[in-house]
């Protein structure tokens, strides 16, 4: 596993870098790509941000100002993608064993780069790319400032989660003190939603409900309810956020049907449940707050195995 320096001198030397980003794109893969394209830019270097997805609109002002150049790549760097297949298909096939840097903070990070970056103690991909800045010997700015802490916040849920830590904060003063503009960017990613995301709540929060006396939430999203509320991709990040909320519940389980009869499940757990081991009852894996796995069936089975999971991941930890 490399250390920040590793990565800094391997930057420092790398031309015509793509920075490639993970499928769906969130606040810290992108927040982390365009803070470190605008870096390498900085430095004189040919520098671009791919993704499979097209990101969210609300995500535009991190590209703002960008240089847009077309080059081949000499050096290809992933940020915050745990492995090869969550670049998407399209990215995978072009780029898939030819990862020259891996920046990453997920524990369940497979090491597929030739040199991998790895710290799982950092709340967001973002707080690595800050540490960059002094090593790069590259001035922060404003913009540079907004894409970290974009990642930052995002990844954290606004400093809320338990992985945000002293150091977290810490890092937030510095880019507050650089131009980021905290509230206006909390405003954005927290504050604000689309009327299709309202509706799409409101329908999969009334199919919620309860098990292992309360201390359980399970949520569906269907394809019908995707389609009913007009709800994207964007609109359906958040969801899985929102069993948990609920008094008591320790894990908050989310059913998104991806297709007819698959399904992406997202766990949401408090201590001293662990997400990450619950998901990986069915091989899928995460941190200890937030974990993810597929399973396959109708919802009704499909749900019935998530139960089956995590009761035994509550007998497990001494809860049941
Ligand atoms: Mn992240």
């Amino acid at each position: 596993m490399a250390t920040a320096k590793q990565a800094a001198d391997f930057l420092k030397n790398a031309r015509d870098v793509y920075i490639l980003s993970h499928v769906y794109p969130d606040g810290d893969t992108l927040g982390s790509a365009f803070a470190l394209c605008r870096m390498l830019q900085k430095m004189g270097k040919r520098a671009k941000v791919l993704c499979e997805h097209t990101p969210s609109p609300r995500y535009a002002f991190l590209q703002e100002g960008i240089l847009e150049e077309d080059f081949s790549p000499e050096t290809v760097v992933c940020v915050d993608v745990a492995d090869e297949s969550l670049l998407g298909s399209r990215l995978q096939s072009r780029f898939g064993g030819k990862i020259h840097l891996c920046i990453d903070h997920h524990a369940s990070n497979v090491e597929y780069a030739g040199l991998n970056w790895i710290d799982s103690r950092a709340a967001a991909t973002a707080e690595m790319i800050w540490e960059l800045l002094p090593l790069l010997e590259v001035q922060g700015d404003p913009q540079i400032a907004a894409c970290i802490f974009t990642g930052i916040t995002t990844d954290t849920g606004c400093f809320r989660y338990s992985s945000t830590t002293p150091r977290t904060y810490r890092i937030a003063a510095d880019l507050m003190e650089q131009g980021a503009k905290a509230g206006e960017i909390n405003r954005a990613m927290f504050d604000t939603k689309t009327r299709s995301l309202m509706e799409i709540e409101r329908r999969a929060t009334d199919s919620m409900e309860f098990f292992y006396e309360d201390r359980c939430a399970v949520m569906a999203v269907t394809l019908e309810m995707i389609r009913l509320s007009g709800a994207g991709e964007d609109d359906l990040e958040g969801l899985p956020a929102i069993p948990r909320q609920v008094e008591g519940v320790l894990a908050g389980v989310t059913l998104r049907e991806k297709k007819p009869g698959e399904f992406k499940i997202s766990v949401r757990a408090q201590a001293p449940l662990n997400a990450a081991e619950l998901c990986a009852i069915y091989g899928g894996g995460g941190h200890d707050t937030a974990g993810g796995c597929s399973l396959s069936g109708s919802l009704q089975q499909v749900r019935e195995k998530m139960l089956e999971a995590v009761g035994r991941h509550f007998r497990e930890k001494g809860i049941l």
